[in-house]
């Protein structure tokens, strides 16, 4: 056993925020042990059975240029400049995201993403061990007792302070918990995924739009496709857990076959092995966790979904945890302990987090069954001239959470100020033509301010 030192902290779980956690920490001169309950990737191939792909923001990108890897990290990432709608009918709508190409989002993949900040952290000094999964934590003692999931064998640590990055699933939660209550609540969305790969064309050539987020809307369903670097898209079908159709209604290859020839006509023949991928790919679950408190005295803390996993429809559970990551070692920096780092931390974060779960669960309801309605469409193109006539004053939500940093409960309060303006000024109205745009802007006047944390 290792006895810790006065800045030395361990970190549970080396994905994507405990790899970019440890590096940002050893730069700042603090000491890091991370452990990890896999293989390492660069080892033995990554084994992440979930989202293959993910939407890197403007937050996510940059902590990681405050690590140093954003530029490794954009090297394989391939933009997305807006959502690619296609509708029951076959039409296709391209959606821009921002204004130009300064704002878009970018595709990255996630075992190549962590495999960069390991790489990263390992290089910066973090010591990395592998097959160590958390398995208990003695919170007198300051042990921590880890197990390797090759031959059952248990290994034990002294600790000074535990950062849990462990994911939704947090072993280091599970601890904290029997000692202290943290207040956990999880909300199931009662949908699932499942995914699927679209692969190159025979050319090698990407099969659809690359530069975009495909989305296919249902109503009470949907699909999405992000493109990689390797010319493929890995789809992603959101289906509920019950009723018709559902994970229930659809469990073999050729029922998700018939489900696509009718609701997903053209994805169809762009995934070939779809009835395989549906087989053999599990199904993962979507919810919401709420916790109260964060952490336990200087002892422990959670970050990133251990303390706040989200539904992924607003594509910010990463970015988030990334920015997550910053925030708590600057907290680590500037506070005289871990205990009070670690309250401040909290304090900062945990209405930011509540804020974009809630607008997570909202987006998932705007994006299977509000991109094809009427009034929403001339809200949105309401929206986007009210951001032209007023820009740093009416910055449309989305904007505000992926090109900005403006914190996520800013985002959330001004977004709904800005969609009760937008009910306001196009109740009664079936076209922009017949606004008074005098009127219009002096209600924009009167009810924003201008806008005036530090953006892009
Ligand atoms: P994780 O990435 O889950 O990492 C946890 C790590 O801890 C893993 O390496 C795990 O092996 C390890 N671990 C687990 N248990 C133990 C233990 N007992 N001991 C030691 N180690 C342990 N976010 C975005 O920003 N953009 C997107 O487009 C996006 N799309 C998504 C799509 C889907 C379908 C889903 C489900 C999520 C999506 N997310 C997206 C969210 C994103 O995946 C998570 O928010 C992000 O991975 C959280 O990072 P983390 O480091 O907290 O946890
Ligand atoms: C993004 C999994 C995932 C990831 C995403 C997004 C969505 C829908 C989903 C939100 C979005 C990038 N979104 N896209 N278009 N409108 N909203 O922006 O990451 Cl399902």
């Amino acid at each position: 056993m290792t006895a810790p030192s006065d800045r030395h902290i361990t970190i549970i779980g080396a994905g994507l925020a405990g790899a970019l956690l440890a590096t940002l920490l050893v730069r700042r001169g603090w000491q890091v042990d991370v452990y990890e309950k896999r293989g390492d990737p660069r080892v033995q191939g990554y084994a992440g059975g979930r989202s293959i792909n993910l939407a890197l923001a403007e937050r996510g990108r940059h902590a990681l240029r405050l690590a140093g890897a954003d530029d490794a990290v954009m090297q394989q990432a391939v933009m997305m400049r807006g959502r690619m709608v296609h509708f029951a009918d076959g039409r296709t709508d391209l959606q821009r995201y921002g204004r130009d190409d300064s704002e878009v989002i970018w595709s990255v993949h996630r075992g190549e993403l962590n495999v960069i900040l390991l790489g990263i952290a390992e290089a910066a000094g973090a010591r990395v061990h592998f097959h160590r999964g958390l398995s208990g934590v003695d919170f007198d003692g300051h042990v921590a007792t880890f197990r390797d999931d090759r031959d059952g064998s248990l290994h034990q640590a002294r600790f000074g302070s535990l950062i849990g990055a462990d994911g939704a699933g947090s072993a280091l939660r599970h601890a904290m918990a029997a000692r202290a209550e943290l207040g956990e609540r999880t909300e199931s969305l009662g949908h699932s995924y499942k995914e699927l790969e679209i692969p190159p064309a025979d050319d090698g050539a990407f099969r659809i739009e690359p530069n975009a987020l495909h989305i296919w809307p249902r109503g009470r369903y949907m699909c999405i496709a992000l493109p990689n670097d390797e010319r493929t898209f890995t789809v992603t079908l959101f289906l509920p857990n019950e009723g018709d159709p559902s994970f229930a209604s659809i469990r073999t290859g050729a029922e998700a076959h018939a489900l696509f020839a009718r609701d997903f006509a053209d994805a169809l023949p762009l995934i070939p092995r779809l009835e395989h991928d549906f087989e053999h790919n599990p199904t993962g679950l979507l919810a919401t966790l709420y916790l109260d408190r964060w952490h336990l005295g200087g002892a422990a803390v959670l970050l990133g979904d251990a303390a706040h996993a989200m539904v992924p429809f607003h594509g910010q559970g990463m970015n988030c945890a990334f920015e997550d990551c910053v925030a708590l070692a600057d907290h680590l920096d500037r506070a005289p302990d871990c205990e009070s780092a670690f309250a401040a931390f909290q304090a900062e974060r945990l209405p930011n987090a509540r804020a974009i779960q809630q607008m997570a669960l909202e987006n998932y309801l705007e994006m299977r069954d509000r991109v094809d309605d009427d009034d929403y469409l001339l809200q949105r193109a309401l929206e986007r001239l009210l951001a032209e006539r007023h820009p740093g004053r009416y910055v449309p939500r989305y904007s505000m959470v992926s090109f900005m940093r403006v914190p996520y409960a800013v985002a959330f309060e001004r977004g709904q100020v800005q969609r009760a303006l937008l009910g306001e000024l196009t109740a009664g109205h079936a076209s922009l033509d017949t606004l008074d745009w005098s009127h219009v802007d002096r209600r924009v006047l009167e009810t924003l301010s201008m806008l005036d944390e530090a953006g892009p």
